[in-house]
């Protein structure tokens, strides 16, 4: 049982996340509530030193089958040793990527599958699922203009990442989570209203 908030951040890369789960946890530590912020791959000792062979662009025989057990391993370890405990003090844990990331990068961009994706993810995390998912919605070109770095995911191609925005507008659409879809096209202040706005009327309506 858990008695805090879990936020999940979702959309391609460059959509803003970083950005917004920042100014997200400003606004909401301002209205005193206690926030943790996390991201995915990552986020414990064990999950960041996954996220290091994951993005590590030497690496390029990595098999797609590796790559979703890693990031399930990842997600495995940061839902039990960081979010959970984070949830049950209480607090609201900001989590930039989540469970959708695999489903859309592995399940439709890697064509592993999304239902097995996902029923692995429930598996690894024993269904920790977010109270309210923020996807925010990028085209695959402005995702490679505001790109910043060339990690192993990152050099994937256009095809591959007009893919997985496919599969991140599906779910969006189709979940049983409940979902905050933003343009993320929009400026960043709006974008930073729009979602506080939403999320501080979910926490009101609880
Ligand atoms: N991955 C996966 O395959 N499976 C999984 O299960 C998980 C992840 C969890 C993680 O990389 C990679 O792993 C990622 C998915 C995959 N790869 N891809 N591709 P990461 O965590 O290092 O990178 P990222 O999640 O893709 O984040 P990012 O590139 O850092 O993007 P972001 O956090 O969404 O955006 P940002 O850093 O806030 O902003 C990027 C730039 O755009 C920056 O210069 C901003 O100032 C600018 N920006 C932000 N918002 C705007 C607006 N509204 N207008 C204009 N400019 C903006």
């Amino acid at each position: 049982m858990t008695s805090g908030f879990f936020i999940a951040f979702e959309g391609g890369e460059g959509a803003g996340k970083s950005t917004q789960t920042e100014l997200l946890s400003k606004r909401l530590t301002g209205e005193g509530f206690s926030v943790v912020v996390t991201r995915e791959p990552g986020g414990t000792l064990t999950a960041e030193k996954i996220r290091s062979v994951l993005l590590d662009p030497t690496i390029t025989d990595m098999p797609d089958q590796a790559e979703a057990l890693l990031f399930a391993a990842a997600r495995a370890d940061h839902a039990a040793n960081l979010i959970r405990p984070a949830l049950e003090n209480g607090s609201i844990v900001i989590c930039d990527r989540y469970l959708e990331s695999s489903v859309a990068y592995q399940g439709y961009g890697r064509n592993l599958g999304g239902t097995y994706i996902r029923e692995l993810s429930e598996w690894a995390t024993q269904g920790l699922l977010p109270d309210i998912t923020v996807y925010l919605d990028v085209p695959a070109q402005v995702s490679l203009d505001r790109r910043k770095g060339t990690d192993r995911m990152e050099i994937q191609s256009l095809d591959f990442h007009m893919q997985t925005q496919q599969a991140f507008r599906d779910l969006a659409k189709n979940s049983q989570v409940a979902h905050i879809i933003i343009d993320a096209t929009l400026p960043i202040d709006e974008i930073a209203q729009l979602i506080s706005d939403a999320v501080i009327a979910e926490l009101k309506s609880r």
